[in-house]
């Protein structure tokens, strides 16, 4: 019998991954155009500012079916103008497939969009456990004041699908207004 080492470790109190296979990507604020409501005031921010970044395990083929992938998300506190610093958000491109996310650190909260647009938001806080399911738009905010990180899994057949968001936004944004966290319905 053989016993091996694991190629990739996770580090479960910072969430992080490390191992050759797992996958880097940086969202900086000049990559996020018409993502925030007041687009005037991103233009103006310094484009290296970093926004998020997520580090992924893919160990199967993506769009196989069967699998499962893992991901470990960092969204940095910060707004653009009164809006938190936030994922894009997307659709799953096999609408139908669900999704676990569960917090590590930090504040937050997950934005939630059905496919009649009918919004709900839940609260991230170290331990809070997600289950979004298929067919529901998920978006990540950072209200807190430091990094909010938060692991996932979901199915490797999945996909992605951006567009959606692109084309149509949420319809409610999470602002900060008079000092606290308020989801506002598209001004
Ligand atoms: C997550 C997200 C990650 C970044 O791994 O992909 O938090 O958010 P965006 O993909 O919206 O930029 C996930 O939901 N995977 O399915
Ligand atoms: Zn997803």
């Amino acid at each position: 019998m053989e016993i091996l080492n694991t190629k990739v470790n996770l580090n479960i109190s910072t969430g992080r991954l490390t191992g050759e296979e797992v996958l880097n990507s940086k969202k900086f604020i000049k990559d996020l155009k018409d993502v925030f409501l007041n687009e005037e005031v991103r233009g103006s921010l310094a484009g290296d500012e970093l926004v998020y970044e997520v580090q992924a395990y893919l160990p199967v083929e993506e769009g196989k079916q069967g699998g499962l992938f893992f991901g470990n998300s960092t969204v940095y506190p910060g707004r653009v103008d009164n809006e938190y610093y936030m994922t894009r958000g997307h659709f799953h491109e096999n609408f139908d497939t669900a999704e676990y996310y569960w917090c590590v650190q930090g504040e937050g909260m997950l934005i939630l969009m059905d496919e009649d647009r009918n919004i709900r938001a839940e609260k991230m806080q170290q331990g809070s456990l997600h289950y979004i399911p298929g067919k529901v738009a998920h978006r990540v905010a950072n209200t807190g004041t430091g990094k909010l990180v938060f692991n996932a899994c979901w199915p490797s057949d999945a996909g992605h699908n951006y567009k959606e968001i692109d084309d149509h936004g949420f319809s409610a944004r999470l602002l900060e207004i008079n000092g606290k966290s308020a989801l506002i319905t598209e001004i």
